[in-house]
């Protein structure tokens, strides 16, 4: 992925023109472009590879599985050019180990949920997000996805990771504040709707990357 503006897109339209569309205007404010079940199940898997020729895709499939499953996905959406993929690790050390596999055969970089950004991640993922962010290290991912909604725990997670990329949803829509998200160990923001629903979706990412230049 480069390491430019430090905005990743979330691209959850369900319209594979309007996608290639906002990649070719706005894809350039972008380190990569995120896409997941909505716009995959909206285009077809041929949407991964037309994107990832504008642009690095990273796969967000939260992959939760057994873990021969787990391959078979991974191979699928890496094989159709994502250069990375998001997968859960609650399912467990071998069911990840298996995505991280599937990553490295094809030169691509894995992410692996930790806390996610809505409120109801209090119930079940924030008690063992530590855990999981321990095993992302374990499993050899190239790094984690952490809430831009509570700072804090990006900076826990920070500490338990090292040098591991961190990926942060919740800024803009959910309510989380870029420049704290950044403060606290974010490498890059993952903005989705308050960009690609602005009526200038240019100005809404270049206003994010403001915040964030230090
Ligand atoms: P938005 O900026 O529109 O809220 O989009 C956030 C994106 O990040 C969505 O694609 C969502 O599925 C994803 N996401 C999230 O919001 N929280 C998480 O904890 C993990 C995610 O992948």
């Amino acid at each position: 992925m480069r390491r430019k503006t430090r905005l990743i897109l979330a691209l959850d339209v369900l319209s594979s023109d309007k996608a290639i569309t906002l990649v070719r205007s706005i894809g350039d404010l972008f380190d990569a472009i995120k896409i997941g079940y909505p716009l995959i199940l909206a285009g077809g898997l041929e949407i991964v590879g037309e994107i990832s020729a504008e642009a690095p895709v990273i796969a967000d499939l939260k992959v939760a599985d057994i873990p021969n499953t787990n391959r078979l996905i991974c191979d699928q959406v890496l094989g159709a050019g994502a250069s990375g993929i998001i997968a859960h690790a609650f399912t467990g050390k071998d069911s990840l180990e298996a995505c991280a596999r599937s990553a490295r055969d094809h030169r691509a970089d894995l992410f692996v949920v930790t806390e996610m950004s809505h409120p109801g991640a209090a119930a079940f993922m924030a008690p063992i997000a530590e855990s999981m962010a321990e095993m992302a290290v374990e499993a050899g991912a190239s790094g984690v996805v952490a809430p831009a909604t509570r700072p804090e725990r990006i900076a826990v997670i920070r500490r338990i990771i090292g040098e591991l990329i961190i990926i942060s949803p919740g800024v803009g829509a959910q309510g989380g504040s870029a420049a704290a998200a950044i403060a606290a160990g974010a490498d890059y923001l993952i903005v989705g709707r308050s960009v690609y629903e602005a009526a200038d979706p240019a100005s809404a990412a270049r206003q994010i990357i403001d915040k964030i230049t230090i």
